[in-house]
């Protein structure tokens, strides 16, 4: 887990799932080159330019992500999770994301309504504020994006 110093706007814990730290080692026809840590200094430089900080955090294990999610409460103000191949099974990530009543944005690197039937049903996108498929690691700066504009001030 990585942290940045404390931001005025609050801290965005950028969670990444199973498999996730081979990002950049294999099949980089689907998921490109950029390793897990150049995911995680580019979430975290387009959060500092918003004025968050960010935590960020990969684990391979759905109970890490859940107590993970836990301390968000109070700790964090959004979230940001690609929980890979967790997004098509678990009840527990969904029920830990709607508990935690934070905005959250699901990212997928893949556009993963072009693979297999089993990618495309998220267990997670109905608790999320927006999901972002298919923009390479990009995707992960316009969940910045969108939580900037979802944690702003209301206009009067
Ligand atoms: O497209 C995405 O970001 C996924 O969340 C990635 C998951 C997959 O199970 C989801 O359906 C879509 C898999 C991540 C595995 O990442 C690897 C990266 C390099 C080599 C092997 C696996």
């Amino acid at each position: 887990m990585t942290s940045t110093p404390a931001a005025s706007r609050g801290t965005l814990l950028i969670i990444n799932g199973p498999n996730l730290n081979l990002l950049g080692t294999r099949e980089p026809e689907i998921y490109g080159r950029a390793t897990l840590s150049d995911v995680e200094h580019l979430a975290t430089a387009a959060a500092e330019a918003a004025g968050f900080g960010a935590t960020c955090l990969q684990s391979n294990h759905e109970g890490a992500l859940v107590d993970a999610i836990h301390a968000a409460r109070g700790s964090a103000v959004g979230i940001i999770i690609n929980a890979g191949a967790y997004t098509h099974t678990s009840v527990a990530l969904r029920d830990a994301i709607a508990g935690v009543e934070l905005p959250a944005v699901e990212v997928h690197i893949s556009n993963v309504h072009q693979r297999e039937e089993f990618r495309h049903h998220s267990y997670l996108s109905p608790v999320c504020t927006a999901v972002i498929v298919g923009a390479g690691v990009h995707g992960y700066e316009l969940a910045v994006s969108v939580l900037d504009k979802a944690l702003a001030p209301a206009q009067s």
